[in-house]
């Protein structure tokens, strides 16, 4: 069998970081590695490519040359799925779908011939074997969450490296907490399940072996749902990176009790974790009891952000505006908020209901569900009625964007980072300090060039550039590559920010258009 293995097309979003990655050169942020694992559970035997529409382009001899296709992808990649999926029928090719928009939408929405809800793991042979026989069901559905023992090393050999900005490992699967609008807890389970130390080690290897030096990001839905676990990761990290003299850095997501652990943070500082993603959704507390998100609550967010930070991890944070119990104060209070957290990477979304979450049933049994979403929560369509008028949700929103998002504001926010992780003797390298050049790359020292010139020569706000950069050279020249990592950044989200505000109209849902509540079901 050849077994075309598809990666459709991103929208542009606040997560694309499209504008940014063109500073690096590079085309996407992170290769799709559902496939790369599909394709190393698939026979032997089969004959595998692979083809990520976000930085190639789908031929016509691709899909000649094969004789099933295969698809991953979230929600938000529907468009471009359902596109592929057409043009591969035309042509008469099989065609199969799985990955999270599989548990998002229902079969029929995905037009392929087979859809896999769930982990491969577990039922890739039986897939595999249907397919070679001709007798493929049209729905295949995990009964079962795999360990991550089964999963094998993916397979590099089929992506073109170089065109992203990030490559990912995963350690889990699986999150203990019981957030209402949630799918990872729906999808992946709520206990932690981890590979074996020795396997991610296996998968450094190979990114080693492939010559990759930039950062690597642990894409676990929260490194620390098993703390011990996450632990004992970080010190095989720290010994691996003395042995093999890689100086990877490592960006993980976790959840906002990591600040309670200061054994934990200082772990993952020595194995070179930089960046930390945290949900932290609301400075709001009703909002958070509400949203059933109580590891955030009864602590203060910003002392908790602070902790982490001062462990030299950069803190990027998601926000979400729409709880029922939100109220008109709501949007000063999160603008308040993040100037102070000193959060430069702000992911301020609107609440989306996504098919599949507690939050999406219940708002269904109360009639407020007007579609399955399309799975962006940043961009400014709700897919049920708010509690809130819904124009004053969506104009708080944008307003929330523009002015987090302004470039005074954004370098604020850097500088404030910037200050609480002063230079300490890292104990990464046996003791030794690291290079501080280390972040010198070619893809760096070009994003560097042309951020001088499209931040510092072209743009409206370059005062407030120049003005950011000679701080940062006079106070922080020991963070030179964070602050202009994050300049570069900030430049995505300021194009991003910009589109959102030259929208005038505001699409507020018609209160008769919701899917009808039956007692006792599920629309999809
Ligand atoms: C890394 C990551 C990203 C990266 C991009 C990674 C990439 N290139 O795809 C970044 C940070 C850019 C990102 C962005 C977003 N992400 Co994201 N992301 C992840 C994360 C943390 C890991 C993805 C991954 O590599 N997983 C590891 C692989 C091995 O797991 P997997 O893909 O599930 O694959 C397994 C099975 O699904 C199955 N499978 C997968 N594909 C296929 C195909 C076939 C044919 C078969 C048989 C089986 C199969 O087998 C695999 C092995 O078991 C996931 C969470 C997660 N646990 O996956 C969220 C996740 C995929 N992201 C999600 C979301 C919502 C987003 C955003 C839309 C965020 C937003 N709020 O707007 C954006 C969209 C991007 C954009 N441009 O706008 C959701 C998707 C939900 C959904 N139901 O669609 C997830 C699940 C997180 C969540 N909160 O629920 N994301
Ligand atoms: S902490 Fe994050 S991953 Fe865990 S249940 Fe809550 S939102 Fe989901």
């Amino acid at each position: 069998m050849n077994a075309l293995l598809i990666y459709p097309e991103f929208p542009e979003t606040y997560w694309s970081f499209k504008h940014a990655l063109k500073f690096l050169g590079k085309r996407a942020a992170q290769p799709p590695l559902g496939l790369m694992t599909v394709a190393a559970l698939l026979p032997k035997a089969w004959k595998k490519r692979l083809v990520d529409t976000n930085v190639e382009r789908l031929r016509d001899r691709d899909l000649a040359w094969a004789d099933i296709v295969l698809l991953s992808g979230m929600h938000i990649q529907r468009e471009s799925l359902v596109a592929i999926v057409g043009r591969c029928h035309e042509l008469g090719l099989r065609t199969v779908v799985g990955g999270p928009i599989a548990s998002s939408l229902s079969p029929a929405d995905l037009t392929a011939d087979h859809v896999v809800i769930g982990e491969a793991e577990a039922l890739i042979a039986d897939l595999a074997r249907d397919l070679e026989q001709g007798t493929a069901k049209p729905v295949y559905q995990a009964m079962e969450k795999p360990e991550m023992a089964t999963s094998p090393l993916p397979d590099l050999s089929l992506i073109k490296m170089r065109r992203y900005s990030t490559m990912t490992v995963q350690y889990s699967r699986g999150c203990p907490f019981n957030c209402e609008f949630c799918d990872i807890i729906e999808i992946y389970g709520r206990r932690p399940r981890t590979k074996a130390v020795a396997q991610v080690i296996a998968e450094l290897d190979q990114l080693r072996a492939a010559g990759w030096r930039e950062s690597v990001f642990v894409v676990d839905d929260n490194f620390i749902g098993n703390k011990a676990r996450a632990k004992e990761l970080c010190v095989a990290l720290a010994e691996w990176r003395r042995q093999s003299k890689t100086g990877f850095d490592f960006i993980t997501e976790a959840s906002l009790n990591l600040a309670d652990d200061p054994e934990l943070m200082q772990l993952m500082k020595d194995a070179g974790f930089v960046s930390v993603f945290l949900g932290i959704e609301t400075p709001d507390e009703s909002g958070l009891i509400a949203s059933h998100k109580l590891q955030n609550t009864r602590r203060s967010l910003l002392e908790s952000v602070a902790t982490i930070q001062s462990y030299g991890m950069q803190v990027m944070g998601g926000f979400i505006l729409g709880f029922d119990t939100d109220r008109d104060d709501i949007f000063d209070r999160m603008v308040d908020f993040i100037e102070k957290s000193g959060i430069p990477i702000a992911m301020v979304g609107l609440l989306q209901a996504m098919p599949g979450t507690q939050l999406f049933r219940r708002l269904w049994r109360e009639g407020r569900i007007l579609d399955a979403g399309h799975g962006d929560n940043t961009d400014d369509k709700l897919n049920f009625l708010p509690n809130m008028d819904a124009t004053r949700l969506v104009e708080g929103y944008r307003s929330v964007l523009k002015r987090i998002y302004s470039c005074e504001a954004y370098y604020e926010r850097v500088k404030l980072y910037l200050s609480r992780t002063q230079p300490q003797p890292s104990k990464r390298t046996n003791g030794e300090r690291e290079s501080r050049y280390r972040w010198l790359t070619v893809s760096n020292a070009r994003a560097f060039v042309t951020s001088i010139l499209r931040q510092g020569v072209f743009a409206r706000h370059r005062w407030s550039y120049w003005k950011f950069l000679l701080t940062v050279v006079m106070r922080y020249r020991h963070r030179v590559g964070a602050a202009m990592t994050l300049a570069v950044m900030g430049y995505h989200f300021q194009v991003m920010t910009r589109r959102l505000s030259a929208v005038s109209s505001v699409v507020v849902p018609a209160t008769d258009k919701c899917l009808p509540a039956e007692p006792g079901g599920q629309p999809l």
